[in-house]
């Protein structure tokens, strides 16, 4: 086993970037954990292969990661996400469809991007905040309707 020292012990005090609260300033915890020395070197391994230069953020985007993902299965709070599809605009009304249910969801999506990819294809981002039942719901709407090739839901945080 390896014992880690996780944050550092800060004399100031450090901004949050992802939680709710994103203006309010948060005192950094410091806290040990130990685990087995595999572990620990594949972490390591793995955080310098995608670009972190410490642990700590490394570590804070694990239990944020863990956080949501155990909320999005309690269905607990509301989630901020984005909802990405890709369809033929030329079948059917497709378009209409896709115009109805996002009025019809209009108390959860903030934003809405489209592309004109090709003569055919559009592809559209919406971004939107809600419980996960009226998210998937939201994407579900999407997926099912006669027209879209592929939808994606995607919850940052
Ligand atoms: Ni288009």
């Amino acid at each position: 086993m390896l014992s880690l020292t996780l944050g550092r012990i800060y004399k100031n005090t450090v901004t949050k970037t992802t939680h709710e609260g994103d203006t309010k300033m948060d005192r950094a915890t410091r806290f040990g954990i130990s685990i087995p020395r595999n572990l620990s070197k594949e972490f390591d391994e793995t955080i310098s292969r995608l670009g972190y230069d410490n642990r700590s953020k490394a570590i804070q985007d694990a239990l944020h990661d863990f956080i949501k993902e155990r909320r999005w299965q309690a269905e607990e709070g509301e989630f901020i996400a984005t909802i990405s599809f890709v369809y033929d605009h030329h079948t059917g009304d497709v378009t209409e469809k896709l115009t109805q249910v996002q009025h019809d969801h209009d108390q959860i999506i903030r934003s809405t991007m489209h592309s004109h990819i090709t003569h055919d294809i559009c592809c559209e981002v919406l971004i939107a905040r809600g419980s996960k039942p009226d998210l998937q719901k939201l994407s579900d709407k999407i997926s099912a309707t006669r027209g879209v090739l592929t939808c994606k839901l995607s919850v940052l945080s």
